[in-house]
């Protein structure tokens, strides 16, 4: 009965998730699903990439985490536009979120949203938004076993970033294994290996984004 209940809630969450890509297909809006662990660095990538591209492109955010807008304040510092979803226990966000969010925000045509989800590696990855592009951000100090572990959602990204590059000296990271990991569940996403402390990498992470940018 509890399987039959969770399909149900799956199927409507992927009838509005359909109906959300087609909203964001009709107005070119790039959507980025950024998702990883509790303090793997999504809102230190988000606002890495924003800064990056000021100027060039309109960017929004929505924000989920169980409580606080922590996260939401950073953003709005920076004068983009934000809104804060707190999921109240909730461990992901779900695709009628985002249709609420989006009516609210309002992101112009030809702009990318960044949606950072709730952190967790698990229940995310089950729940499409809608989104164009799912981003899977792993840190060193997690380890490299991450994705032998939480398989589903290495093997759904469309690009899987590496960040705190900057801690490999310090930590028992083994690269190899970590890039192996990712690549027996995924062939095609590509991976950027970056640091939000000294910056390596994210010049060819911009590079990559500029040309997902619709
Ligand atoms: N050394 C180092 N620290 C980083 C890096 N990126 C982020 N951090 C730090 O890691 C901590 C968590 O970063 P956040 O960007 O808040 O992580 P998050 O995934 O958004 O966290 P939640 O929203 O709480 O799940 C902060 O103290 C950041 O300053 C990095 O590349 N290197
Ligand atoms: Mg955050």
């Amino acid at each position: 009965m509890k399987i039959k209940v969770m399909e149900n809630i799956l199927s409507s969450n992927d009838q509005l998730a359909e109906a959300n890509r087609e909203e964001f297909n009709r107005r070119s809006i790039t959507v980025l699903n950024v998702m990883a662990s509790p303090g793997a660095g999504k809102t230190s990538v988000i606002t890495e990439l924003m800064r990056r591209l000021d100027g060039e492109v309109a960017f929004s955010v929505v924000e989920g985490d169980i409580a606080s807008a922590i996260d939401a304040e950073k953003i709005e510092a920076m004068g983009v536009p934000v809104l804060q979803i707190n999921t109240g226990g909730g461990c992901h966000l779900d695709a009628n979120m985002i249709r609420e969010a989006v009516q609210e925000l309002q992101p112009p045509d030809h702009s990318v949203l960044f949606i950072e989800n709730v952190g967790n590696l698990i229940c995310p990855s089950a729940f499409d938004l809608g989104e164009t592009l799912r981003m899977v951000i792993a840190s060193v100090p997690e380890g490299h076993d991450k994705p032998y572990k939480y398989v589903y959602m290495f093997e759904t990204a469309d690009v899987v970033i590496l960040n705190k590059t900057d801690l490999m000296p310090y930590i028992n990271f083994d690269r190899d294994n970590f890039i192996q990991g990712v690549r027996a569940l995924n062939e095609k996403a590509p991976l950027f290996e970056v640091s939000c402390s000294t910056g390596a990498g994210f010049s060819e992470l911009v590079a990559w984004l500029k040309k997902q940018i619709r």
